[in-house]
């Protein structure tokens, strides 16, 4: 079994995907939770290749980048498409979850206040796309892409349901992405995490806002 380790700080944030992904794989994974205190003192922060959290452990490798950090983890656990071209479909699908991604974390830690009414405004432009993406592979009833889960399946339904908790309708419009969400979610091990006090009870984001 491999030895995962998730360096970051006590929120769902930029791991929840990770830890959603390892959950229903079956595989365990350890925490080291960073307080923002230790971060202060800087020593991580030289430590980390950008300068910054989540870090990931593998053994004895040691990496940064939550996304690349997701696609290590899809290439270890078969969730990387099953060839070539399914596999750049999922960089894709992955990108665009990344651009909303960090959409939301610039109004989350920059705007809440005054950005959040436009944001979930603007949000049915952002969230066709991901409608469309799943009416194009077997009629919505699966993946994002080909005929088994992927990291970018993860990623997305971990911001989709952040996306809820800020706009609980949020989904209503979009009847495929609505049933994907809740599909995803009910998987056994998926589920069992969800429901686990260790997902419910960490803060989506560090400043407190959702
Ligand atoms: N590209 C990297 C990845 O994907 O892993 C981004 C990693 C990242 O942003 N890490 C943050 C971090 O280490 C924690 S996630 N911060 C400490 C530091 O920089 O010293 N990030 C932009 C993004 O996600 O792309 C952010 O906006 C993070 N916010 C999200 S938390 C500040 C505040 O509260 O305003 N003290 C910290 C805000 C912050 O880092």
């Amino acid at each position: 079994m491999p030895e995962y380790t998730i360096v970051y700080f006590n929120v769902k944030g930029r791991c929840e995907a990770m830890r959603m992904l390892m959950a229903d794989q079956g595989v365990d994974w350890k925490e080291e939770v960073v307080t923002f205190d230790t971060w202060q003192q800087g020593d991580l922060k030289k430590e980390a290749v950008f300068g910054q959290l989540p870090g990931f452990k593998d053994g004895d490798f040691t990496m940064y980048q939550s996304n690349a950090i997701l696609r290590h983890l899809g290439r270890n656990h078969d969730a990387y498409g099953k060839n070539p071209i399914e596999a750049s479909r999922i960089d894709m699908v992955n990108d665009g979850v990344e651009d909303l991604r960090l959409k939301y974390v610039r109004m989350i830690y920059q705007n809440y206040e005054n950005g959040k009414d436009d944001y979930i405004k603007a949000l049915p432009a952002e969230l066709c796309h991901f409608e469309r993406i799943l009416a194009n592979n077997n009629e919505g009833k699966g993946f994002t892409v080909g005929d088994q889960i992927s990291f970018a399946d993860y990623n997305l339904v971990d911001l989709l349901r952040n996306h809820l908790v800020l706009a609980p309708d949020c989904l209503s419009g979009f009847p495929l992405l609505s049933a994907y969400v809740s599909r995803i979610s009910s998987r056994p091990k998926l589920e069992a995490f969800l429901s686990s006090d260790a997902h419910k009870n960490r803060p989506i984001n560090g400043n407190g806002k959702q």
